[in-house]
């Protein structure tokens, strides 16, 4: 993932894993999509399980990325991010504060924040050292319970001033993504728009690559 950006360089995809999934039966879809298209990185993003479903999918999916030079990233648990060899960890504002995240993760790894719609934490974030900022939620999603809604007027004001990537996140399908990309997303994460395409995964990133 690039530290800074110009204005020639263009959108790219962020994925994250479906919140439930069984890491030998994911690897096929997850294989065909990342085949599909280019494709930055794969947060693996799995919410209470207990910490040996999250080494077993480490395990499984981890080559299945880092094999096409996908970045592989692990959400909220910097800790296991860096036993396990992951190339970044994403924190949010109730983790690990991002300090801590650094210290352990080292300067060669990725550390990127959740900002929800807050300019000023995303400055901070920015100023303290994080690998890029992650906005949202722009659209509905079923995926979680989005603490706010964001607006591409943040994406678009962020990139005009700041050279730290930023990440839109929240309800992304290849239907709703071009203001996004237009604003000045650097990254569209995307769970369920990717999963649960009508014409399944490879297909959708295909068709995010062709908007971008
Ligand atoms: N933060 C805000 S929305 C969201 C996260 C982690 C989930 C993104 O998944 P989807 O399915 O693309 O809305
Ligand atoms: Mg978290």
């Amino acid at each position: 993932m690039p530290n800074k950006k110009s204005m020639t360089e263009r959108c790219r995809l962020y994925l994250i894993t479906p919140p439930k999934l069984e890491p030998k039966s994911f690897a096929e879809p997850l294989n065909s999509a990342l085949d599909a298209g280019d494709v930055a990185c794969l947060q693996l993003r799995l919410k209470d399980v207990a910490e040996e479903e999250i080494l077993r999918a480490v395990d499984v999916l981890m080559p299945v990325a880092q094999k096409k030079d996908v970045a592989f990233i692990l959400n909220d648990r910097p800790d296991l991010a860096k036993r396990l060899g992951c190339d970044g960890v994403h924190v949010g504002q109730d983790d690990v504060p991002y300090a801590e995240a650094r210290a352990l993760m080292g300067r060669d790894r990725i550390v990127g924040v959740t900002c929800h719609d807050s300019r000023h934490m995303a400055m901070e974030a920015a100023e303290a050292g994080a690998d890029y900022v992650a906005f949202g939620a722009f659209f509905p999603t079923t995926t979680k319970e989005p603490k706010t809604s964001a607006d591409p007027g943040l994406l678009k004001w962020w990139s005009e001033i700041m050279v730290v990537p930023c990440v839109a996140i929240g309800g992304i399908t290849v239907e709703n993504a071009k203001p996004l990309v237009d604003a000045g997303a650097d990254f569209l994460a995307v769970s369920s728009g990717v999963w649960d395409h009508k014409d399944g995964p490879a297909a959708a990133v295909k068709a995010f690559n062709t908007l971008f």
